[in-house]
């Protein structure tokens, strides 16, 4: 691959070598990670096909569609209504921020103990080590945790940064503070791409969007089975490449990755042994290649059959309401379903406990492992209410708190494997 984008690389004015030594480990730890998974499911090949295209394929596509007069337009949040973007012919690409690389550079311009994801896209960025976001024209970014928001103001000396303001309560007055927000963005895509965002348009974009989260809860609704019939770390990854791809072709595989569960399910057939202990992931999200904790649960023989995160069901269960017929009932439709993320930065936030116990319930699990990035107070600080609350539900519950380097994983395997099997017993 590297032969083949070189110039193209060079001409997004990554630095070629650390780039080269990126996508080497990269390959090597997927290779551990994923390629190993005896009986695999066949549709996990394009998942495969896209990952060894990333920074690739996909990024040509970009560099075309650019070409030819769209914008590209990067987010870090689950908040920024990307149906607006699409609806103006542009292309939403949520950034990754889930590897290490670049620490050091981050580290320059802002304090060490932030968490990993904040210096993981200033690190990206300042390392030149990511053609996402050398081709991006905007990136919007939003006022979720302290972290996020000052990081931004720096970030936003390197990058063309918009950021949207999120209301951390969600009363009727945040409401309208939303409404006006979305609306502000709407008008910032529309000058950036030159596009008025109509009702057609936006409705159009909407159906696209809610058909690809469909997809994402068909898969995830399967994995309610016994045995699970895909391991936690593919469905993780799915939902990863869900931020990156086209949106219509992604849609069609993962519709055709379900269609062969559903056969292997008819078939009692898994790749998770029957014994192997459900377990639910709750906590912050897990970007691209942050694969951690996915492969210590699963190597240790249980499997992770939920993800209450935004890579996972937070970005996945509401749909936006598709009956809207004027701009201003779109907007209202689009408030209702963004108001409705359970991210840690509101406060009050019961629907999400309320959320992980429905869940909890529903795909049988034995235990919640709550995860969170280590100087993430929004996640960490909610995790022992969480605790305190499953524990009179009768749910065993672990918090683990992490980061990007592996320098911890045998301690975290060791509190991994004594968890399972107190739940084992
Ligand atoms: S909606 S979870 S994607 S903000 S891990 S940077 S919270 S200190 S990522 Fe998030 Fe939107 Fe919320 Fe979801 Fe801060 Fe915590 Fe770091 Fe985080």
């Amino acid at each position: 691959m590297t032969d083949l984008y070189n110039s193209m690389w060079e001409k997004l004015n990554l630095d070629l070598d650390a780039h080269a030594a990126l996508l080497e480990v990269l390959g090597k730890f997927y290779g551990d990670i994923y390629l190993s998974q005896e009986k695999r499911l066949k549709g996990m090949e394009y998942i495969d096909f896209v990952i060894s295209e990333i920074h690739g394929l996909r990024i040509r596509e970009l560099q075309e569609a650019k070409a030819n007069g769209q914008k590209v337009v990067g987010t870090f949040c689950i908040f920024v209504p990307e149906e607006i973007i699409w609806a103006a012919d542009a292309i939403a690409i949520g950034l990754c921020a889930g590897a290490e690389a670049g620490k050091e550079k981050a580290e320059e311009i802002l304090p060490r103990n932030l968490c990993s994801l904040i210096k993981s896209f200033v690190g990206f960025k300042l390392s030149r080590l990511c053609p996402f976001f050398e081709s991006c024209d905007l990136i919007v970014g939003e006022t979720t945790c302290d972290g996020k928001k000052k990081a931004y103001e720096i970030f936003g000396d390197y990058v063309p940064m918009y950021v949207m303001e999120i209301p951390q309560m969600k009363r009727s007055i945040d409401k309208e503070l939303w409404r006006k927000e979305i609306v502000r963005f709407k008008d910032k895509i529309e000058s950036l791409t030159g596009r008025e965002i109509t009702a057609e348009n936006l409705g159009k974009a909407v159906r696209i969007i809610n058909d690809r989260r469909r997809a994402l809860q068909r898969l995830n609704n399967l994995r309610r089975h016994h045995p699970a019939p895909i391991s936690g770390r593919d469905a993780l990854l799915v939902n990863q490449i869900s931020f990156y791809d086209d949106p219509k072709r992604f849609t069609q595989q993962i519709n055709k990755l379900c269609d062969e569960i559903e056969d292997r399910v008819k078939r009692g057939d898994s790749i998770v042994p029957s014994e192997a202990v459900r377990i639910m992931v709750s906590g912050c999200p897990m970007a691209i290649p942050n694969w951690k904790l996915h492969y210590v649960v699963e190597s240790s023989g249980a499997v992770i059959v939920f993800e209450e995160s935004c890579v996972g069901s937070r970005n996945t269960r509401d749909l936006v309401e598709e009956s809207s017929k004027s701009l201003d009932e779109w907007i209202d439709a689009l408030v209702d379903r963004y108001s409705r993320i359970n991210c840690a930065c509101f406060t009050p936030n019961e629907e999400r406990i309320d959320n992980i116990i429905q869940a909890a319930k529903e795909w049988e699990v034995k235990g919640v492992i709550h995860y969170h990035l280590n100087f993430c107070q929004p996640y960490e600080i909610e995790s022992f209410k969480i605790g305190r609350i499953l524990a009179k539900e009768g749910i065993p519950f672990i918090s683990v708190g992490t980061d990007y380097n592996m320098e911890d994983i045998e301690q975290l395997r060791t509190r991994i494997e004594a968890f399972l099997e107190i739940l084992r017993t």
